[in-house]
């Protein structure tokens, strides 16, 4: 398979600008651009796409730049968004894309990582509207699908401008990285395809450049993919944590998990198809989603870290806690429920305050019925105290009701 036929066969051309694009993808060695806009400190599972996008392009012998855009994102991408966004400060995009360019160079380290801050806050208003401007045309700017709908609802100039400023960032690594590609979501593009016209405009008509767009993840159920409850799955592991991150993919729907092992993974075609041979013919082992959890995480995480996760994962399972390293406890409990305790507690009033029980007489059946286990251990003793001398680094006690429901006890 070549390159264009494997991003086909994985689910990853949605839209591209040139019919030629499929042969020269195969024949010739690109430079090309990815841009991900520094909203907030950390890439999430959504722009992994992209950027896995960018590494299969790179595998292949085309020559990445990745675009941290910490002068667009003092502008605001309106493309698909329903509502005007709040400005970010200068300090915020600067922080966030400095984040952000420490996690592209570890997904990417030989891609060229520039921030279009380095070029875009030197432009002075007349150059802007003189230069740059005068090629756009009004019309065509509001005839974008990207827009469409906000030009009714509403958007400020300043969103309604992002295309151009967008567009010159192509046109400034034409120039200067003879950079003629440029990949992005479906959601890109209205402003891949600006880009192209300014370069056209700026330089020559002939200007041999283009445009690839992967589409949207989309979920079986119809719900959002990568959100959960609690927000984004994030890359960094402070903001979701490494078991968190694992379990997101692990808890994959049947229905979903080959798409997803095509577009996240590098595994081969035959792998691949091997994996759902398993699937259809034995899925309560789930092999494609333990795959595709661990290829991830791995990618992502690193060995070490998915080693963890799936330790953390064995001992949730098994309810034998004790061989957790504080991290490990941290990784996998953090977000169940809790409490704070000084030195010690009778286990019936925790289970009250943990709010496993609704009443004394409920958490004493619950004990005797021998539902409850204390760090591993089967506890039965309704005056059973449980101790910070006995804490798990003297600093923690889980308790298991039955065989799911964890809660945490914290010593101070
Ligand atoms: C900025 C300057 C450029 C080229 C691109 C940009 C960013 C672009 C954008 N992209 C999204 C983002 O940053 O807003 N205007 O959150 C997302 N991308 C990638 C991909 C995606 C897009 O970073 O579809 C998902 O991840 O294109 O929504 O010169």
């Amino acid at each position: 398979m070549n390159l264009y036929e494997e991003l086909k066969w994985r689910g990853l051309l949605y839209q591209q600008t040139d019919e030629e694009l499929s042969e020269k993808l195969n024949s010739e060695k690109l430079t090309f651009y990815l841009g991900a806009d520094p909203t907030a400190d950390s890439l999430h599972i959504g722009h992994l796409l992209a950027y896995l996008v960018a590494k299969r392009l790179e595998d292949y012998g085309h020559k990445p730049i990745l675009v941290i855009g910490g002068g667009t994102g003092l502008i605001g991408d309106p493309s698909f968004k329903s509502q005007e966004r709040k400005l970010l400060s200068i300090e915020d995009s600067l922080k966030n894309a400095e984040g952000i360019a420490k996690q592209a160079k570890h997904l990417l380290p030989e891609a060229t990582i520039v921030n279009n801050y380095d070029w875009l806050s030197s432009l002075n208003a007349i150059e802007f509207l003189r230069d740059i401007g005068k090629h756009f045309n009004v019309a065509y700017m509001m005839s974008k699908d990207s827009v469409k709908s906000r030009i009714e609802k509403g958007i400020s100039f300043t969103e309604f401008s992002y295309q151009i400023i967008q567009a010159w960032d192509f046109e400034h690594l034409f120039r200067n990285y003879n950079c003629t590609l440029q990949i992005g979501g479906q959601d890109q593009w209205g402003n891949i395809t600006a880009g192209m016209e300014l370069i056209r405009k700026i330089h020559t008509i002939d200007a041999k450049v283009y445009g690839i767009t992967f589409p949207l993840v989309t979920k079986a159920d119809g719900t959002k993919f990568g959100k959960t409850e609690s927000g984004a799955i994030w890359l960094d592991k402070n903001k979701t944590s490494v078991y968190d991150f694992y379990q997101y993919w692990l808890n994959t729907a049947d229905q979903d998990v080959i798409n997803r092992l095509k577009q996240f993974t590098f595994l081969s075609q035959e792998d691949i198809s091997d994996i759902e041979k398993s699937l259809n013919e034995e899925p309560e082992k789930r092999l494609a989603q333990k795959t595709l959890a661990e290829e991830i995480t791995k990618f992502v995480h690193g060995e070490n870290e998915l080693r963890r996760a799936i330790k953390v994962t064995n001992a949730l399972f098994s309810g034998d806690v004790n061989d957790l390293d504080i991290d490990e406890i941290e990784m996998g409990f953090h977000n169940l429920d809790s409490i704070e305790v000084d030195n010690e507690v009778i286990l019936v009033d925790a289970l009250i305050d943990l709010k496993q029980v609704s009443s004394k007489r409920q958490a004493r059946e619950m004990i005797t019925s021998n539902a409850i286990s204390i760090n591993g251990e089967k506890i039965n003793d309704v005056e059973f105290v449980i101790k910070k001398e006995d804490a798990l680094h003297k600093k923690y006690t889980i308790i298991r009701r039955g065989k799911k429901k964890y809660s945490v006890i914290r010593f101070h």
